[in-house]
C-alpha cells in the first residue's frame, strides 16, 4: 500500500516526509528531486524568502547505495531560514515574550485554524498551512515521477491563466513544444505575446501591494488505459486527481479535460469519437474528456487545470478584526510573494504523479520493481492483443 504524510512549519527548523510503499530496486536520483525542488522555488513575482532558501531533500531512511529497499523513504528539507526565526519557532521553550499574532488574514487558514485549535496567536495556524510545505509535497511526487518514467509516463504544466488574462494555445496542442516553451518561460507560459502582459501585470499588482491568481493545467503522457476504476465512487481516478489538486493551498477549482464547458454543448460536441487502425490502434477525434471515461484512465493523455486565487496575504492589507480585542484593524503582513501560480503549477505536477503513483501501484502491484514492470508489460501484452497499441516501447529494468 502506497501512502505518506508530511510535517513542518514553515519557519521551523525542517519539513519532513516520510513515504510508504515505494517498490524495491528503484534507482533514485538525487539530483532529479532537487531539480524538481528548485522549479518549485521559481516563476517571476516570488517573495524575498526564495532567495534565502535552496531546497534539498535529504533522505535519511529506505534507501541504500542510490536504490529504495522497500521500507519507508524519510526524508528532510531543511528552512535555512530558521536562523533567523529560532526564537520565534523554538521548538523547546524559551524565557522571552513573543507577541502573539492576532490580525487574521481573509482568505487564509488564520481565522477557522485559530479558533478550530483553540489558540490567541496565529502563528500556530499560519506556520503549518503555509504554502512554504508544498515543497514537502514535491520531493515525495519527485519519487514517485522516478517510478513513473521508467513505465513511460511523462507529467508536465503550463499555465494557461494569470490575473486574468488567458494564454493562447494553437489546437491540437504539441505537448512537447508546450513542455518545452513553458520551461524557458519565467511565469511558465507556452505564449510568447501574452507572457510580456503577465510580466507587466505580476509587476503592476506587487506596486498595488495586491497578488494574482491563475489557473495551471497539469498534462500526464504515457498511462496506460485503465487506471482507477468506474466500481465505487471513491476508486474514480478523476475524483482523487481533483481532491490531490484541491489538497494545495489556495486551489478553488479543479477541471478535467473539457471541465465545466461540457455544460455548454450537446453530447455530439463532447465525446471522443474512437476509430481503430491495426498500426495505430484506437484513436480518437478530440480528447475532451481529459483521458478519463468512467474514473478511469482510457490511454490518451491526462489534462487537468486547477484555479488557484490570489494569494491572501497582501502588503496592502484587507480588513480584519483583532482576534483578541475584536477591534477593526488591518490583516497581518510579514512579507509574501505576489502570485506564485508557476510554482503551483510544479506542485500541481507532484500532485498528478502521487496520484497516478498510487493507481498504478494498486493496478500492477509491485514489492520490488521487477515485478511492477514484469505485471505492466504483462498487461499492455494482454490489451494489445485486443487492439490496443502503445506508442510507448515496453518499459524498462529501473
Ligand atoms: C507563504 C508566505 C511566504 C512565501 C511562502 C508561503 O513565506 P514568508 O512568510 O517566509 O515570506 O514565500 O512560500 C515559501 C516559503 C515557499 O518555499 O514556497 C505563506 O504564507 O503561505
Amino acid at each position: 500500500m502506497f501512502r505518506f504524510i508530511t510535517g513542518g512549519e514553515s519557519h521551523g527548523p525542517a519539513l519532513s516526509a516520510i513515504i510508504e510503499g515505494v517498490p524495491s530496486g528503484l534507482t533514485l536520483d538525487f539530483n532529479e528531486i532537487n531539480t524538481q525542488l528548485a522549479r518549485r522555488q521559481g516563476g517571476y513575482g516570488r517573495g524575498a524568502r526564495q532567495k534565502i532558501e535552496t531546497d534539498r531533500a535529504e533522505i535519511i531512511t529506505g534507501v541504500r547505495f542510490g536504490k529504495t529497499m522497500g521500507g519507508p523513504i524519510s526524508l528532510i528539507i531543511r528552512n535555512r531560514d530558521f536562523e533567523n526565526w529560532q526564537d520565534r519557532m523554538s521548538v523547546e521553550p524559551i524565557d522571552a515574550d513573543i507577541p502573539p499574532i492576532v490580525e487574521a488574514r481573509p482568505g487564509h487558514a488564520d481565522f477557522a485554524g485559530m479558533l478550530k485549535y483553540s489558540t490567541h496567536d496565529l502563528r500556530n495556524i499560519l506556520e503549518r498551512s503555509s504554502a512554504r510545505n508544498t515543497a514537502t509535497l514535491v520531493a515525495v511526487g519527485s519519487i514517485c515521477r522516478i517510478m513513473l518514467a521508467t513505465l513511460g509516463v511523462r507529467i508536465f504544466s503550463h499555465v494557461v491563466v494569470l490575473g486574468g488574462i488567458h494564454v493562447h494555445i494553437p489546437f491540437p496542442p504539441n505537448y512537447d513544444e508546450i513542455q518545452s516553451m513553458a520551461e524557458r518561460s519565467p511565469v511558465r507560459v507556452a505564449d510568447p505575446e501574452k507572457e510580456k502582459f503577465i510580466l507587466d501585470a505580476i509587476d503592476n499588482a506587487g506596486s498595488n501591494g495586491d497578488t494574482l491568481g491563475g489557473v495551471f493545467e497539469v498534462i500526464a503522457t504515457g498511462c496506460p488505459p485503465g487506471l482507477g476504476s468506474h466500481a465505487n465512487w471513491d476508486r474514480r481516478l478523476d475524483g482523487k486527481l481533483a481532491g490531490a489538486l484541491m489538497g494545495i493551498q489556495a486551489i478553488k477549482g479543479v477541471e478535467i479535460g473539457m471541465g465545466f464547458g461540457v455544460a455548454e454543448v450537446p453530447g455530439s460536441k463532447v465525446h471522443d469519437e474512437l476509430y481503430h487502425d491495426p498500426s495505430t490502434g484506437f484513436t480518437r477525434s478530440s480528447n475532451n474528456a481529459g483521458g478519463l471515461e468512467g474514473g478511469m484512465t482510457n490511454g490518451e493523455p491526462i489534462v487537468v487545470r486547477a484555479a488557484m486565487k490570489p494569494l491572501s496575504t497582501l502588503k496592502s492589507p484587507l480588513k480584519s478584526v483583532n482576534m483578541e480585542t475584536k477591534e477593526a484593524v488591518t490583516a497581518h503582513f510579514e512579507r509574501s510573494d505576489v502570485c506564485a501560480v508557476p510554482a503551483a503549477g510544479v506542485i500541481g505536477e507532484a500532485m498528478a504523479g502521487i496520484v497516478l503513483a498510487e493507481a498504478v501501484l494498486e493496478k500492477f502491484g509491485g514489492d520490488s520493481m521487477g515485478e511492477l514492470i514484469r505485471n505492466f508489460n504483462g498487461y499492455l501484452a494482454e490489451i494489445g492483443s485486443r487492439g490496443y497499441r502503445s506508442s510507448r516501447e515496453t518499459a524498462k529494468d529501473a
